[in-house]
């Protein structure tokens, strides 16, 4: 990094929500050459649910542990369903800037063991959910946003919680713990606004304490 201009700023989003705008903006091409090295060797792919729907948003993972889904569930794997390995290393780039994040947002000592990457096209959508596998809820999640910018939605503890919608660029971080860790989110469908870094494609890595 040189003299880029970007702006970083923080924000709350509410009760343990934290919006650290472009905090991974000087670090996006040792992410950029981490996402290349993990989609090598754990190929991005369309998981299905539990009830059989072919998911929109390509997804892989790197660390000690995946998440992944299938027909019998929701769960965190050692192996990755598709090559029969173990995921990738987490790259040391994507572990420093979660465990930094999470300090930034007051979560001191946040070591990941989970990292899902999420790939979106014009069109990819992630419906509202939970995120609930991982075994201890005070860890917060990390979400890291890079490439065409995405309307996240960030509802409440039920379902039917009104959402508001957080425009997430390139660069973002959000850190998502405390009375926020179990709110309902997801993303709208992207719209083609291709990024002159990244194309036109979205790329969320969510670090996660799943173990
Ligand atoms: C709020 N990913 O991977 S990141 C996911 O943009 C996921 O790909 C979205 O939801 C994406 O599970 C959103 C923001 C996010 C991640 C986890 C959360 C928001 C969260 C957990 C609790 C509350
Ligand atoms: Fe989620």
């Amino acid at each position: 990094m040189t003299e880029d201009l970007f702006e970083s700023s923080v924000e709350s989003l509410g009760p343990g929500a934290v919006w650290l705008r472009a905090f991974a903006t000087p670090h996006e091409a040792a992410l950029l050459a981490g996402v290349n090295e993990v989609t090598a060797q754990a190929p991005l792919r369309h998981m299905v649910t539990p009830g059989g729907f072919r998911m929109s948003v390509a997804m892989s993972n790197c660390g000690a542990l995946g998440w992944v889904t299938d027909r019998t569930g929701y769960r965190y794997d050692t192996i990755d369903p598709d090559t029969g390995r173990p995921w990738p290393c987490m790259p040391a780039a994507f572990s420093q800037l979660a465990t930094e994040a999470a300090a930034a947002a007051g979560f001191e000592g946040f070591v990941p063991d989970a990292c899902l990457l999420n790939r979106y096209e014009a069109g990819t959508r992630l419906s509202l959910h939970q995120d609930r596998n991982e075994r201890d809820m005070r860890w917060p999640i990390v979400s890291v946003s890079l490439g065409m910018p995405a309307v996240f939605l960030f509802g409440g503890a039920k379902r039917a919680d009104k959402a508001r919608r957080v425009p997430l660029a390139h660069g973002d971080v959000v850190v998502w713990g405390g009375p926020a860790r179990l709110h309902y989110h997801g993303v709208l469908p992207l719209k083609e606004e291709a990024h002159p870094f990244m194309g036109a494609c979205r790329i969320n890595l969510t670090f996660r304490k799943a173990g």
